[in-house]
């Protein structure tokens, strides 16, 4: 009962605190992995950078490749191998859709973007990609709109990572809940869709308030069918 318990209070945690999306720049080749990130107005985003000298930079979607005056820029962050000792995170300010880009000489026209909070349609990430083809990217070497501090992540599956930071109720409340014999709290758990990107899809507070009934009713559910 205990453990159930437990996962019933980080289910609450959940809501109240805001999401953290980890995006894994150059680990698959010229792309950020997830490249589509759908995040509310507080939330953080942290990238990870792999070898290859990569930079997130914000451009507009009319001008892919190009940095905005003043807009979010990591720099160029390397690695020897793995993750690079240092992660650029940035908080998300409104829901506009937000460009970011690599400016490695090549690498944005390669494709290498991700968009938080996309159209639909219209100014997809596929349409940035498409009219980043045969651009020449840049970034400048300020960093600005987040910071660059010591790496983080809580859903690397390539090192050991540290399951203390932010975002951590999420993965915790899913794991333990998956782990659990009881078919009760199987059912939470997949209804809850807590994702491999660490909240990506159901991180949202809005799509949290319906796991906690059945967060809250899986002890009760479990003691009574044990
Ligand atoms: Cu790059």
């Amino acid at each position: 009962m205990r453990s159930y318990a437990l996962l019933s209070l980080g289910a609450l945690a959940t809501i109240a605190r805001s999401a953290t999306f980890d995006v894994d720049a150059g680990e698959h080749g010229f792309s950020y992995v997830p490249d589509t990130v759908k995040a509310a107005v507080g939330d953080t985003i942290n990238v990870h950078f792999y070898p290859g000298d990569h930079s997130a930079t914000q451009s507009t979607f009319g001008s892919p490749c190009s940095p905005i005056a003043n807009g979010i820029n990591s720099g160029f962050v390397n690695s020897d191998s793995g993750q690079a000792s240092q992660m650029f995170s940035f908080k998300v300010n409104n829901t506009d859709p937000i460009y970011m880009y690599c400016g490695q000489v090549g690498h944005c026209a390669a494709g290498m973007a991700f968009v938080v909070n996309p159209p639909a349609t219209g100014d997809t990430l596929e349409a940035y990609q498409k009219a980043a083809s045969g651009k020449s990217g840049s970034a400048p070497s300020a960093v600005n709109g987040g910071v660059l501090i010591a790496n983080v992540d809580n859903d690397d599956d390539n090192s050991s990572s540290s399951s203390s930071a932010s975002g951590s109720a999420t993965a915790t409340a899913t794991g333990s809940s998956t782990g659990s014999a009881a078919a009760a709290s199987t059912t939470a758990a997949s209804s809850g869709s807590g994702g491999a990107y660490g909240g990506s899809s159901g991180s949202s507070a809005a799509s949290n308030f319906g796991l906690v009934p059945m967060m809250l009713l899986a002890p009760l559910a479990a003691y009574f069918f044990s």
